[in-house]
């Protein structure tokens, strides 16, 4: 019989795609597992009303086309991005479109909290490092809208997803653990939390975890889908549905000693451990304690990634100068190393718009030349992120006590090479590139897991991926001590 076939539903801030999985019958080993870009489609925010949206009917339109593509499967499972939602009214009608992480809605929310439940009392209810479009901020600048008074369900954007696939409503936990309402020693809603700020848990549906069965496609669902009305019903499964938890899910480590980066609009740099690290120092250098597949923790720092290339890029865009990133990245490993660096990890770089010019202008303010040219932009931007990563990957090990031997680089920015061997030459270690669609990896694995195609706990998981993957293996070159002198730039 032909080998299952698993579709993962991967929305991330810059495109959704729809990859499918294959798992062929036998021994690990290369060709045992094939993944399958069935459709990709662009995720283009609206802003409308003064107020920056998700375009979710756009996005559920790139599924549904995506699962038509793929044909029939065996399951699916949904990821994206984290902390955003919709609202049902009682009706289980969408209220409004989402609003986006990086609208200005929550300016001001963290010191509304912060009255309320000071910052280190709620980091240590939570673990959750300070982001400031959190959910429990977004919660708190929306609190007087009407449309949150006429909500009777919250649904993350996974979960509001798979709602519309299904009919059943849940709370995916890895992504639950986003909102910063969850505590991650309890695994369960931190009623300190939701009392002090007077948010009713009871918006959420039940939480489920990763491998739970969440439901089948309703049967006009599948008609969108092009798949028979007499076919075999198509489960969907519950995956990592916070897309940093698949990835993670899917870093092909060997032992524990690694360090992971999720490089993507975001770079998400840090370690992966059995249990929760809530500190005062661990607050104070803004690490996270987000949930992960089975009963893992991600204790890691948001990097502000690409995204400051993306935005780069549109912006040379709009002003009628496109550039090819192939190219650019070209010119830029030919640009000199170093020049200028930005804090990659500063929250000023988080709205859009005008990214060459407030790049420039950090550089002014720290008294290093300015990037004048796109290629000097991108090396700023590249530079810049290694440095971050290598501080993640030095204070996630002071912090948590963790050796780290080697660094995993997943996600879209596994393809850059440039940025790969700066990361390896940044933190002084080898780096393994890839995979580069690891979160659409990690939502098959958990799929073929729950289905019973493949077994085991996440290393043996891992060790597949190691022996099927072709990975790319970067040895740091550069003088540590350049990188320690561009730091000090920075203060
Ligand atoms: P997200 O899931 O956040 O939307 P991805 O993981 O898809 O992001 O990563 C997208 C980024 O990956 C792009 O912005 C780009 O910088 C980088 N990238 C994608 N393909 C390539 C490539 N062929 N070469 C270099 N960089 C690439
Ligand atoms: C990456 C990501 C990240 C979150 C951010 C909002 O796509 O999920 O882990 O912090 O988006």
């Amino acid at each position: 019989s032909a080998p299952p076939v698993f579709a993962a539903v991967d929305l991330g801030a810059s495109s959704g795609r729809v990859i499918t999985g294959r798992v062929a019958p036998g021994p690990p080993g290369p060709g045992a597992l094939t993944l399958h870009e069935a459709h990709r489609f662009p995720n283009r925010p609206v802003r409308v009303g003064g107020t920056l949206h998700w375009d979710v009917l756009a996005l559920y339109r790139g599924v549904l086309d995506g699962l038509r593509a793929a044909g029939p499967v065996a399951s699916v499972g949904i990821d994206s991005w984290a902390v955003d939602y919709g609202l049902l009214d009682a009706d289980g009608a969408l209220l409004g479109n989402p609003v986006h992480y990086r609208d200005a809605r929550t300016d001001g929310a963290a010191e509304e909290v912060a009255r309320v439940l000071p910052p280190a009392e709620l980091y240590a209810a939570t673990g959750l490092q300070h982001l400031p479009f959190n959910t429990v901020y977004q919660l708190t600048a929306a609190r007087h809208s009407a449309q949150l008074a006429a909500a009777v369900h919250l649904l993350l954007i996974p979960d509001l997803l798979a709602y519309w696939l299904t009919g059943e409503r849940g709370t995916e936990l890895t992504n639950a653990s986003t909102t910063q309402l969850i505590d991650p020693r309890t695994r369960d809603w931190s009623r300190t939390v939701t009392a002090a700020l007077g948010i009713d848990p009871a918006l959420f549906p039940p939480l489920r975890l990763p491998g739970d069965h969440g439901g089948e496609l309703l049967p006009d669902v599948r008609a969108e889908a092009g798949l028979a009305a007499d076919g075999p019903p198509v489960p969907l499964t519950v995956v990592g549905s916070h897309d940093t938890a698949s990835a993670v899910a899917a870093v092909p480590a060997d032992g524990d000693s690694f360090a992971y980066i999720a490089t993507g609009t975001w770079s998400l740099a840090g370690v992966e451990l059995d249990a929760p690290v809530v500190t005062e120092e661990g607050r104070r250098a803004n690490f996270t304690n987000e949930l992960g597949v089975d009963g893992t923790v991600r204790y890691l720092r948001n990097i502000m990634g690409l995204w400051l290339l993306q935005e780069c890029l549109r912006a040379w865009e709009t002003e009628g100068h496109p550039h090819d990133l192939d190219t650019l990245l070209r010119e830029a490993a030919r640009t000199p190393p170093l020049r200028s660096v930005v804090d990659a990890g500063d929250p000023a770089f988080l709205a859009p718009g005008g990214m060459p010019e407030r790049l420039a202008a950090a550089c002014r303010r720290t008294g290093q030349p300015e990037p004048r040219t796109p290629a000097e932009h991108t090396r700023c931007v590249l530079d810049s992120l290694a440095l971050a990563h290598r501080r993640a990957v030095t204070d996630a090990q002071r912090l948590t006590g963790r050796h780290v031997d080697t660094v995993h680089v997943v996600g879209g920015g596994a393809r850059n090479e440039l940025l790969c061997q700066l990361t390896a030459d940044a933190c002084g270690l080898p780096v393994v590139a890839g995979p580069a669609e690891a979160a659409a990896l990690g939502n098959v694995l958990v799929q073929a897991r729950a289905a019973g195609t493949l077994h085991g706990p996440l290393p043996s998981l891992r060790t597949t991926l190691r022996t099927t993957l072709p990975l790319r293996h970067h040895t740091p070159t550069r003088d540590r001590h350049s990188w320690a002198a561009a730091a000090r730039r920075l203060g």
